[in-house]
């Protein structure tokens, strides 16, 4: 590859969007509605990301359609019709895809085109974006809209090569349905991905095995369809409740509890509990305002939950071992489940700990544990990402110097509010790393950043800045805060993927930002405000 060194040279496009999801498709929207040419790589063979990829049966997000979805164009609010409170994996692409259409944004995209490389080409200012199959296009902005939970882990199980059967990635999953009635079916994994594919692998196989190492917390979805009168009454008062979910914490319209836990007597608490599990989802770990800070309070709301388990799985053996004890409850993400835990009373499902027996290898088989072999017809692998970071360190992203971002990020991912690197001029990285991104409704957080990289370029435009750049100090300051304000909860406790502790290897930094999608979106409004503090432009020439 022969690097132009002339500061003149044109690039070919404005800007380069890295993925097409929720994120890039903003992105471009964006990029597009400020009169810059753009154009944005595709992995997929569609848009939608995550959306594409996690087909398996039983996936569903764990926000509300009304509130997981665009707010940034009122009329395509409007229009759209959810039908579950819940949505399912194919409706929310069939959103994403609508949304496509509805902007025309496909023209931009290049699709099966993963990016292998992105470098800054420093006397030229722009940025050389080359994909595996060898093409390259050169770029004034390289966005990275690329996801937090868009790596898989590849399972890394000695003998998989050799299993005679069929195996899943539930990250990776086909297009076409997958049948398994008949078979005998391994999930490995429990965690939100495992828990919502093993109650619907159990209802069509014949028999089912789940291997466990870390049980995980579960709150019912209670899933139904969207009655027309929340939905047109959420669509009445859209500006307001979207502006409200904005400012708070997570970026969803959650009842956020005004007291500490031990504020209330016991038998409040106890309603207060009821009520939650009641009405179900993530909203029952914001009961309380110290669950996240003091571990007597989260006891208490951990307690309420492995009671729960307790009653619906009938075998308490298997109850015991279905119940968590190594974290605090929300520490690691909570799950939203439906019918996950009674699973466990069917006749044809079998609980494996493969903590106490771990998997030793993979068989032309099945699968081998310490504790003995199980023959299995198709293994579904529900074992997570390298999330937040690894969508961005499996493309070799260099800046100035040639410096590799995954050598930069060795100890841990150092970024200005999440959304840029020193030494990495021109590169976005939208809800990246120190930023609230996946604790949020992510899609609030993207369009929080989309919109602030917006601004951030026209800015530049009318100030005549060519350059922008995170200043080591400033972002240094960030990780620190980043920090800070995590080691003031729980959350550091946990070996959680948050903390990329799924990861072998993975430093142990708390990945997202703690301080709430609000908080975070005026301290970045401020920094806007302030001329961009933090952050040195230049101007070319
Ligand atoms: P997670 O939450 O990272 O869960 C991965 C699961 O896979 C977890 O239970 C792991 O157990 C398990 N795992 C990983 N390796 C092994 C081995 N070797 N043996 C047994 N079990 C293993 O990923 P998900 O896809 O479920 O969810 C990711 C996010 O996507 C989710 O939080 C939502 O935000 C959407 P461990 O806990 O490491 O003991």
């Amino acid at each position: 590859m022969s690097e132009p060194a002339s500061a003149a040279i044109k690039a070919d496009y404005d800007a380069v969007v890295v993925g097409a999801g929720f994120a890039g498709l903003y992105m471009i929207h964006k990029l597009r509605s400020l009169g810059l040419s753009v154009l944005a790589f595709e992995a997929g063979s569609g848009v939608g990301g995550t959306w594409f990829w996690n087909r398996y049966p039983g996936a569903r997000c764990d926000v509300y359609s009304l509130e997981y979805s665009y707010s940034f164009d009122e009329a395509l609010q409007r229009e759209w019709v959810w039908t579950e409170r819940y949505p399912a994996q194919a409706e929310i692409l069939r959103y994403i895809e609508h949304v496509a259409d509805r902007f025309d944004l496909r023209r931009d995209i290049r699709f099966n085109t993963r990016v292998a490389s992105a470098h800054y080409n420093e006397p030229a200012n722009l940025w050389r974006v080359e994909t595996e199959a060898g093409e390259a296009v050169t770029a004034r902005f390289c966005i990275m809209a690329s996801g937090a939970l868009s790596a898989p882990r590849k399972p890394d199980f000695a003998g998989l090569d050799d299993f005679a059967g069929t195996w899943y990635h539930t990250g990776h999953w086909p297009h076409e349905p997958v049948d398994f009635t008949g078979q005998t079916v391994a999930v490995i994994g429990t965690g939100s991905s495992g828990i919502q594919v093993t109650p619907m692998v159990a209802q069509q196989a014949k028999r089912l095995f789940v291997f466990q190492r870390t049980p995980n917390f579960s709150i019912p979805a209670w899933n139904h369809p969207l009655p027309d009168h929340v939905q047109d009454a959420w669509k009445r008062d859209a500006a307001q409740l979207r502006a409200k979910a904005k400012a708070t914490k997570s970026g969803a319209l959650y009842e956020y509890g005004q007291r500490g836990a031990f504020e209330v007597s016991e038998e409040e608490r106890q309603r207060e509990f009821d009520a939650r599990w009641a009405r179900g989802g993530a909203n029952f770990t914001h009961a309380f305002n110290d669950l996240f800070k003091d571990r007597a309070a989260n006891d208490l709301a951990a307690d309420y939950v492995r009671g729960k388990i307790r009653e619906i799985v009938k075998d308490p053996a298997i109850a015991a071992k279905l119940t968590p004890t190594d974290h605090a409850i929300g520490t690691k993400r909570i799950c939203v489940d439906t019918d996950y835990y009674a699973t466990f009373n069917r006749e044809n499902v079998t609980l494996v700990d493969a903590r106490e027996t771990p998997i030793t290898r993979i068989t032309q088989a099945g699968i081998e544990t310490s504790g003995g072999h199980y023959a299995v017809d198709s293994i579904v692998f529900a074992t997570g990402y390298d999330a937040v970071t690894g969508a961005l360190t499996r493309i070799d992203i260099r800046g100035r110097g040639g410096v590799s971002l995954a050598e930069k990020w060795q100890d841990g991912p150092k970024t200005y509010l999440g959304l840029m690197v020193a030494g990495f001029p021109n590169l976005f990285t939208i809800t990246g790393p120190g930023s609230p991104s996946i604790l949020t409704n992510v899609v609030m957080a993207i369009e929080q950043h989309v919109e602030w990289v917006g601004d951030c370029l026209t800015y530049m435009a009318r100030n005549a800045a060519t350059t922008i750049e995170a200043e080591p100090k400033a972002e240094e300051d960030w990780v620190n805060h980043v920090r800070e304000v995590a080691e003031a909860t729980l959350h550091v406790q946990a070996n959680s993927w948050y903390m990329g502790a799924n990861i072998p290897g993975k430093p142990r930094v708390m990945l997202p930002y703690v301080g709430g999608l609000g908080v975070y979106t005026g301290i970045c409004n401020d920094i806007a405000a302030d001329g961009y503090r933090g952050f040195a432009m230049a101007r070319a020439g």
